[in-house]
C-alpha cells in the first residue's frame, strides 16, 4: 500500500484510493434511482484530519457565530433549524481542498454532469458551486427540497443522446458515523424522475424560524453512512434529512458539482491564497474564470478589476 504523510496530523497515512470509472451497475441505478452510495470513499485518516480541522473551529472561544468569518470560512445557516454550515470549506485547510477534485468521485462526477466536447466544457469539466460543512445537534434537521416536479435547469436530472447531462451533482461525504436517530440524510428514490410535487410536501417542505425534516413522509428513506462514506446525488431528487434525537454532533461535507459555466449558490469567491496553493486542474473547478486586464488600452489610466490577469493565463 502506497503511503503519505498527513499534513494535518503528520502521520504516515494510505495514499486515497484511485479514480474508479463509473461501471455499468453504477450507471443503471444512478439513473434508476438518483443516488449512489460510495462506500470507504474516504480514508480513515483523511476523515480524522477533517475532523481535526473542524473541532478546531467548535473550540473557538466565544464559539464561532453566524454570520462571522473564520480565515476563508463562513458560518452561515440556512434559516431553519439544520445547524450550522461552514461555508467554503475548501479554505478551511489542505484535507478540504483535496476534495476539489478528489479520486474517489472526481470521474463519476464528471460522467454524470457530463458535456465532455461541449460548450458546457468552455471553461472547464466541473465548477463547484457550494462546498461546505453541516454540523448538526440534537433537535436539528433539514426540510424536504427539490424533486423532478420542480423542473428548475440549475439541479436537473437530464440524459440526452446517450449521455448524462445533469445539472447538480452533489458528494455529501459523513465524517461521523450515521445511524438511526443521528439526524440522517434522507431522500425519495427516484423523485429526480417525478412529474408530481409529493402531496405531503407542504408539512415537511424547510420554512425559516421552524424544524422541519423529512420522517414519516411517504417513499422517502434514510441514508445510512459511516465515517468514510459518500451519498452521490442529482440535486433534483427529493430530499432533507430526519430529525437528529441522539445526543451529540453529525458531521457531514458537502461538495456541489455543476457546469464551468455555473455561477456561487453564495456570494463566495476563492480566495487568491487558496488558488495560489491549488493546482491548475482544482483551479479551474473553484474560479473557472478569472477577469482580465484592461490592456492594452486607448485611454491611459483606465482601471482593470483588482483580480485581474493577463488574457494569456486566464
Ligand atoms: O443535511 C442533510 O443531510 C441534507 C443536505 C441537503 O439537504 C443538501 O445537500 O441539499
Amino acid at each position: 500500500m502506497t503511503m503519505t504523510t498527513s499534513p494535518v496530523l503528520g502521520v504516515p497515512t494510505p495514499a486515497p484510493r484511485t479514480d474508479d470509472p463509473v461501471s455499468k451497475r453504477e450507471e443503471y441505478l444512478f439513473d434508476l434511482n438518483g443516488y449512489l452510495i460510495l462506500k470507504n470513499v474516504l480514508t480513515k485518516s483523511h476523515v480524522a484530519e477533517m475532523n481535526a480541522l473542524l473541532t478546531e473551529i467548535t473550540r473557538l472561544d466565544p464559539p464561532l457565530g453566524k454570520g462571522e468569518w473564520y480565515g476563508g470560512v463562513h458560518a452561515h445557516s440556512y434559516g431553519g433549524a439544520e445547524g450550522i454550515n461552514l461555508q467554503q470549506i475548501y479554505e478551511g485547510g489542505e484535507p478540504f481542498e483535496r476534495l476539489i477534485d478528489y479520486s474517489g468521485w472526481f470521474e463519476k462526477v464528471k460522467y454524470f454532469v457530463g458535456g465532455e466536447r461541449t460548450f458546457d466544457w468552455h471553461h472547464g469539466p466541473v465548477f463547484v458551486d457550494e462546498n461546505f460543512a453541516n454540523l448538526r445537534g440534537p433537535g436539528e434537521a433539514i426540510g424536504l427540497h427539490s424533486g423532478g416536479h420542480d423542473g428548475a435547469k440549475r439541479n436537473q436530472f437530464r440524459y440526452h443522446n446517450g449521455r448524462f447531462q445533469c445539472g447538480q451533482v452533489n458528494i455529501l461525504m459523513a465524517l461521523t458515523d450515521i445511524g438511526p436517530g443521528d439526524g440522517a440524510t434522507m431522500i425519495i428514490p427516484a423523485s429526480h424522475k417525478s412529474n408530481f410535487i409529493h402531496p405531503d410536501s407542504e408539512q415537511h417542505r424547510m420554512k425559516d424560524g421552524e424544524v422541519r425534516s423529512v420522517d414519516n413522509v411517504e417513499g422517502a428513506i434514510e441514508v445510512h453512512l459511516e465515517a468514510g462514506d459518500a451519498l452521490l446525488f442529482v440535486d433534483a431528487i427529493s430530499h432533507g434529512s430526519a430529525q437528529r434525537t441522539n445526543p451529540g454532533e453529525r458531521r457531514i461535507v458537502v461538495y456541489r458539482y455543476g457546469p464551468s459555466w455555473g455561477n456561487f449558490r453564495h456570494p463566495y469567491h476563492a480566495s487568491n491564497e487558496l488558488l495560489g496553493r491549488l493546482t491548475p486542474r482544482q483551479q479551474k473547478i473553484v474560479c473557472p474564470q478569472l477577469p482580465i486586464k484592461r490592456e492594452p488600452n486607448r485611454i491611459t489610466g483606465f482601471p482593470s478589476p483588482g483580480d485581474a490577469v493577463d488574457p494569456m493565463r486566464a
